[in-house]
Parts: structure tokens; sequence; C-alpha cells
């Protein structure tokens, strides 16, 4: 019988402080008499560490132990944030350390300010990967998080005359206490090579040999659950020379030659490509994602064979999900070494790995669909190439047998593009590849199955599935917003909210009560106080705390529409300017209107969108005649511990991208929690917030998915002096006059959607943005109404905590059940 011994660790003051203290001085080798705010962060952070890896051991013992079915959770990005706020409220340990730092001359917030946030992914995805990870962990579910450790995260984000500048994001600076190095757990992985055919007992057998080697190393990172003992694995793989010397080069006397060959090893893990979409196709990027692959399977067919069983279990073993397509060599990679390592017959293995296999998809955007071109993989992954073959083979025919004589179906299903050159489209090897295909909102999954994947959906409809995203209830309100975590824990009588969010609903009888009315908007107030200093320190531009705060944060894509955001806003202070100065007040609410956002190097437009905010917020903040009726602000280096004082500051957010195209959004989810009002489109997830909040408590506006071909058609066939509406001509004049200075860029940026080339439908959603942002003003006029609006909002958004989301998936796709382990003190 499993086991567990008694805990060592004890959880009081004296015995936190000891173990800070202890770490000062043997970890750190720094004097315990006098130690820094940055060491008491590292000391601090090992303390946790200690409290982490017991349960961290124990659990993965205890999991072993019970042989449960596993999940693996396959991802090219982990958006983390930070790590120690987060540990210590899961192990409900915030406490004891506030009090224990404090003693020690430390404030904890101002510790925690000391950690780097760990940005090893773009956006949405990586982010959602983490909440996930947060969600297994808590609901118990035996899982292993998998990926890369880049050494460079995504780049930090200058600001500097309205130009965006890249920073590289060298996180490991500091060195990182979060993980643990596996110097034992080494996988070799190959690259280029060559395909020899053997013949062996009658049947012919591939072996790939030669080529290049390099090796993939663990690095751990315990990830805890809250209220619960189970702590669980986030393994990512950094790459290095293998150890064997290349021997052609030593012989040949070319020292530095060969220990440059090695270095190359080690950068397919350096940087993290900062791309969102828009796939590029280099070979270093399809490095990165094999690499990943072929380490995991490794380590997961490693576990498997610990006990003595028969390969036709492995479904019941293990389920593995890919985060979309990045990882998808993953399904190639398992069935080449069941049927060249393991020896299976082909159909037996295919069907283990299709039945292990499942693949969530993030976007319709065709620029962002990976297709690897056949050249770059016949060099680089010469066996994998012959499989997708082989698979695309056998799938075709079975596609022929039950619709003969459609060749077009046929070229439509095939994993091969008939292009030249001809390209593998990973996103049809994925569906074929798993055994469930999911979308990430009730609306985008069925995008899904009418258009993008259709002819795969009436092939194996019963294979399409909607997994509506989620977000964590622990880091995105009981970490981010204090107060608010602390009125839900009084009002509810008790903390189990936190992993039970559909309790905040009991508060529905109190959304009219004065009292209660009046504690959300003092907590409001302060989180608004906590972004205006963030604001001066790092924009230095003192904002009006009596404004509505109006916030964009999100990725710079032109389908996100910030541009028609900023175009707004311009037509907002020409509004201004002309009204009378006796009269301005009376008609204008003050607004403080905030974007923030990382544009992809390449991605020229995004570029230039930012510099359209930059150069209206210098004429508008500097313009006295406005005042503080209107201050706009970049934030800079929007991140995952910005977005934690952001998020809870904002009064009104803006998820306004085209119908159709924003797969889910999820940070429109954490702004409901949080009180803020949406003003969006019918897109993504908003669809689901508004029937879960109530249209009348959103802002909603713009044309349905339905509309936008029938849109776009008539936008061609308009002339373009009608198409767009006056107010916004009349935007499109000043900029074109130079009112707002950069003019050769921004007549650039306009004329993009000028002639009949509104991709994005600016020009048609306009006017109905207009009234939405009337109706936006009459509400924050209304003080009580606003209040109870925002109440309305955070207390119906339970839906969309990811512990709903993982459960789904638990119980829909995987097959698997919570296995909790007992907590030994
Ligand atoms: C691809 C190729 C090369 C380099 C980078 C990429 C790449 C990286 C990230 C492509 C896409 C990436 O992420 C897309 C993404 O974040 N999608 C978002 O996923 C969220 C979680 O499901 C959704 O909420 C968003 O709507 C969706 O845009």
């Amino acid at each position: 019988m499993w086991k567990l011994m008694q805990s060592y660790i004890n959880n009081d003051k004296e015995t936190i402080q000891q173990s800070i203290v202890n770490h000062v001085e043997y970890t750190l080798a720094k004097t315990r008499f006098d130690f820094s705010v940055f060491h008491a962060y590292q000391a601090i952070s090992h303390s946790v560490r200690d409290r982490l890896i017991e349960a961290f051991n124990d659990t993965a013992q205890y999991f072993t132990h019970h042989d449960c079915k596993r999940v693996y959770y396959l991802s090219i990005e982990f958006l983390m944030g930070r790590y120690l706020q987060n540990a210590l409220i899961n192990l409900e340990l915030e406490e004891n350390y506030k009090e224990a730092v404090l003693e020690l001359g430390y404030n904890l917030e101002s510790v925690y300010e000391q950690e780097v946030d760990p940005a090893l992914g773009n956006g949405g995805l990586g982010r959602l990967a983490a909440c996930f990870l947060d969600s297994m962990a808590t609901l118990n579910i035996p899982a292993w998080g998998y990926g890369i450790r880049y050494s460079y995260g995504i780049f930090r984000q200058l600001i500097k005359d309205g130009y965006q500048y890249e920073v590289p994001d060298y996180w490991l600076d500091n060195g990182n206490p979060w993980e643990i190095e596996r110097l034992d757990v080494n996988y070799p992985i190959r690259f280029y090579g060559y395909v020899r055919k053997i013949h062996e007992n009658g049947k012919e057998k591939s072996i790939w040999e030669g080529g290049e080697l390099v090796l993939a190393r663990a690095y751990d990172n315990p990830i805890p659950g809250y209220d619960t003992y189970n702590t669980i694995n986030l393994r990512l793989w950094r790459s290095l020379p293998a150890r064997e010397f290349d021997f052609n080069s030593f012989n040949q006397g070319d020292y530095f030659k060969a220990l440059e060959e090695r270095e190359k090893a080690e950068y397919i893990t350096s940087v993290l490509y900062p791309n969102d979409s828009n796939y590029s196709g280099k070979e270093l990027r399809l490095k990165q994602q094999y690499l990943l692959v072929c380490a995991t399977i490794q380590d997961v067919i490693r576990r498997f064979k610990k006990k003595k069983r028969d390969w036709k279990e492995l479904p019941e073993k293990i389920a593995v999900q890919l985060n979309d397509t990045h990882p998808a060599m993953a399904i190639v990679e398992l069935l080449r070494v069941l049927i060249d390592h393991e020896n299976l017959e082909i159909e037996f293995a295919w069907e283990l790995v299709y039945r292990s296999f499942s693949y969530t998809n993030h976007t319709i955007l065709p620029e962002a669909l990976e297709k690897w071109g056949i050249d770059l993989l016949a060099n680089l992954l010469p066996r994998h190439l012959e499989i997708v073959y082989l698979i695309n083979f056998i799938f075709l025919e079975k596609v022929t047998k039950k619709f003969p004589n459609d060749l077009h179906r046929l070229s439509s299903l095939s994993i091969i593009e008939e292009s030249n050159p001809k390209k593998i489209r990973m996103a049809n090897l994925s569906i074929i590849g798993s055994h469930a295909v999911n979308g990430v909102a009730a609306i985008h999954s069925n995008l899904l199955t009418t258009t993008l994947f259709k002819d795969f959906y009436e092939l194996r409809p019963k294979k399409f599935q909607n997994k509506t995203n989620g977000v964590t209830p622990r880091r995105w309100i009981r970490c981010c917003n204090v107060q608010l975590a602390q009125l839900y824990t009084e009002q509810l009588g008790g903390d189990t909210w936190v992993t039970d969010l559909t309790q905040v609903k009991c508060l529905e009888n109190m959304v009219e009560d004065p009292e209660f009315q009046n504690n959300w908007q003092r907590i409001k107030r302060q989180n608004k106080e906590q972004l205006k200093w963030w604001v001066k320190e790092n924009c230095g531009i003192d904002i009006n705390l009596d404004s509505l705060f109006d916030v964009q944060v999100k990725r710079l894509h032109e389908y996100k529409r910030q541009f028609m955001n900023i175009l707004y806003v311009i037509h907002r202070y020409l509004q201004i300017k002309k009204t009378t100065a006796d009269q301005r007040y009376a008609k204008f609410l003050p607004r403080t209107i905030m974007f923030g956002g990382k544009a992809a190097p390449g991605y020229i437009n995004a570029k230039r969108i930012i510099k359209l905010i930059c150069s209206v917020a210098d004429k508008v903040n500097t313009d006295s005649e406005v005042g503080d009726l209107l201050k706009i602000v970049y934030l800079p280096n929007y991140n995952v511990s910005n977005a934690q004082i952001i998020i809870p500051a904002t009064e009104l957010s803006q998820h306004i991208s085209t119908a159709g195209l924003e797969a889910s959004g999820t940070s429109n989810m954490k702004f409901v929690m949080n009180g803020s009002l949406i003003i969006g489109t019918m897109d993504g997830a908003n669809v689901e917030i508004a029937e879960e909040v109530g249209k009348e408590n959103m802002f909603i506006f713009g044309a349905l998915v339905d509309d936008i071909e029938g849109l776009r058609n008539n936008m061609r066939n308009t002339d373009p002096s009608q198409y767009f509406p006056p107010e916004l001509n009349e935007v499109f004049q000043k900029i074109d006059e130079g009112f707002f200075g950069a003019v050769d860029e921004l007549r650039q940026l306009i004329s993009t959607i000028r002639n009949r080339n509104d991709y994005y439908l600016i020009g048609a959603d306009f006017k109905s943005y207009l009234e939405a942002q009337k109706k936006v003003d009459e509400s924050y006029r209304n003080k009580k109404l606003w209040t109870k609006m925002s109440i309305c909002n955070a207390i119906r958004s339970a839906k969309f905590s990811s512990d709903r989301t993982i459960q789904q998936y638990a119980d829909e796709i995987w097959g698997v059940k919570a296995f909790q382990i007992p907590n030994p003190s």
C-alpha cells in the first residue's frame, strides 16, 4: 500500500523565518544580518520552493502508485507570469509569510516586485496553457505540462517617440528558483540524416540515422493546486549539445569549428518566436517543435513502459492534448516509435495513436495555419515525411470509400497541399491523428464545422466538440484583486468560492444593496489608484481618478481593431474641440483611454497603429482646451504582471474584433470577473458572456458573423467616398492634413482601409460603435446603474473559470478522473 511519510516542514512564523534566513546564509552565501530586498526575494522563493517540492515529489509518487491515466498537455508556449504570490496563495501561506517577512524588515508586496515575469508565450494561447495547469492541479487531475524552456521570452517592449522597440528578454539573469534542473533526464534528438531500408523476417524496416544529434534536458516546474496537496509538473525542455564530439572536425584539427557546431545545439531553444499569427515557415521553428515533441514522446513512453503491459492499453493510460498544431508532429513521432522501434503493425499503431491524441484549434485566420514545405521536412525529418505520406494514403483510401469520385473533397481533406512546392497542412494532420477536435468558444467551434473543417466534419461529425475557454480565478481574482476576494469571502462566509466560482452567483440579491454597492465602488477606486501610480511611474502621465478607465490591452492585430478604437478617440477629441468651453464639462464625461500590447516585430501595420495611438496621445494630452476630459495612454510592455494591475482597475474594456475572427478571447473573461463592463462585438466568448451576464449589462455593437460576407461584397461595390460614415471621413481628413504629425506613415495606414480594402470592416461597424460609445457615457453618468451592471458582470462570470473548462476536457475528451493525494500534515 502506498504510504505518505510525515512532512518535516512546519509553517509557523518562526520556522518560516528560520528557513528564509538559512537560505540567505547557505543558498545565497550572504550574511544573515544584512541582505537586500533582492536577496530577500531569492531566499523567500527558495523557502517556498522547499514547501512545493515535498508535495511535488509525493504527488508524482502517488500517481505512479495508482497507475492512473495521465494527461499530457503539449504547448509550444506557457505564459506563466510570476510564481511567488501565486504559490503562496495556492499553498494558503500568504499570511504566514507576510508576517514572517515583515519582521525580517520587508514588505511582501515589494518582494513580489523583485521577480522577473517569465514570459515564455505570446498571448492568449500561452496564457491559456498556464491557466489550465492551475486548474488541472487544483482539480487533482494527473496531468503534466510539456513545453520549451526558452532562454529569451517574448521581447520587452519600449515605446520611444511613439515607436515600438524590442529589447531581448533574457529572463534567467538572476537564476530561477522555481525550476529543478534534471541533470539526469536528457533525451537524444535527431535532425537531418537519411532513412535506410532493411529487410527483417520478410518485412521492410526503416532506420533513420546520420544527421545531427542534440540533447533535450528536462527542467521541472512544480505547479501547486489551490486547497489541495496535489502539485503537478510543468516539464520544459532545453537543448544542449550531444555528448559525442564531432570527431570529423576534431580529426581535421578544426577545434573551433567543432565547438561552433556544439554552440548551435544550444541555440535551438534560445528564443521564443514573437508572432502570434502569421506562420513564417522557418527551419529553426520546426526544430523547436520537433525537439519538444521528440523529447516528450520519449518521456511519455518511458513512463508507460515502467509497468510491464500490452501496448493496446496505451490509450487507456495516456491522453495527449495538442495546444494548436505547433506540437502536432507528436502524432507522427509516436507512430514512428511504435512502428520503427517497437515493431507494431501500422494499423494497430495508428489506432493507438489517434485514440490517445486530441487537438485544440485556436484560430481560423488563414495566415496563421501552419503548412510546412515538403523540402524542409524531407531534409530535417526524412522519416516523418514518409510516415505522413503513409498516413495520408491510408486516410484518403478510407475517404474514397465513403465519397467515391469526389476529387474536390479529397484535395481539401488531404494532408498534402498540392501547391508548388507542396506543403504539409498541420491542421489536417492534427484532425486526422486525433479522436477529438475542439474550438475554444461556441461561435468558433461552429465556424470550424461549417467553414474551415467542414469536409472533416461531414466525415466524422462526432469528432468535433466545443470547449469554451476559461481563466483561473486564483490568479485573476484571488491574487490580482485581493480586496474583491475579501469581499466575496466575507459575504459568502468562507473562501470556497475560489475553487467553486458558481458560489458568487449567490450575491445576486446584493446587486442593489447600497452598502454592498459602496464597497464595490470603493474597491474599484482603490484599484484605479494603484493603476494611476503605475501609469505615473511608467508613462509619466497624470490621469484623472474620476475619469472612466477605458482599456484595450491585447496583442496588436488588425483583426482586433485597435485602429477602430483610436479612430473613435480622434472623433471624440474633435467633438470636444467643437464644443464651447462653458459646455464641455456638461457634454462630455472625462475618459482615460488606455492601450497596451505588443506588435510582432515584422508586422508593419500593427506598428503603424501604435504610432497613430501615440501621436494622438501626444496631441490630445497636451491640448489645454481638453484638460482632463480626455487622456490617452500607451501602457508599455503589456505582460501578465502588469495585467494583474490593469484589469482590476478597468471600468470599460474593449473586445471589438471583426465578428468571426477572435476565436475566444480570454482577457474578456478576466475583465468581467473584475467588474469591468465590455464594449464588444458578437465574437468569440463575448457571445457566451452576453448569455451569462445579460446583453443589457454589456455594450454590444457591430455586424454579426453571418453579415460579414455580405458587407465585404457591399464594400467592394460601393464608392469609397460613400462607404465610410461622415464622422470617420472627418477623422481621416484630419490625419491626412497632418494634424497628428507623422503624415507619411499615418497616411499609409489609413490608405490600407480606404480603397475598398477595409477587410476588417471598420467602416461598416463604425456607426454602431459610435452608438455603443454613447450608451457607455449615458450609463456611466448614472453611478448606481453602472455599479449594478459591474456587479452583475462579476457575479455571473462563473462559467468562465478554467475549472469548468478543464472538468469538461477531463470528462468529454480525456476520460480521466481526479486522484487526490491525502495531505500528510
Ligand atoms: C505560429 C508560427 C510561428 C510563430 C508563432 C506562431 C503562433 C504562436 C502563437 C501562432 C499563434 C499563436 O497563438 C495564437 C493565439 O494566441 N490564439 C488565441 O488563443 C486564445 C486561447 O484559445 C484565444 O482566446 C484567442 O482568441 C486566440 O486568438
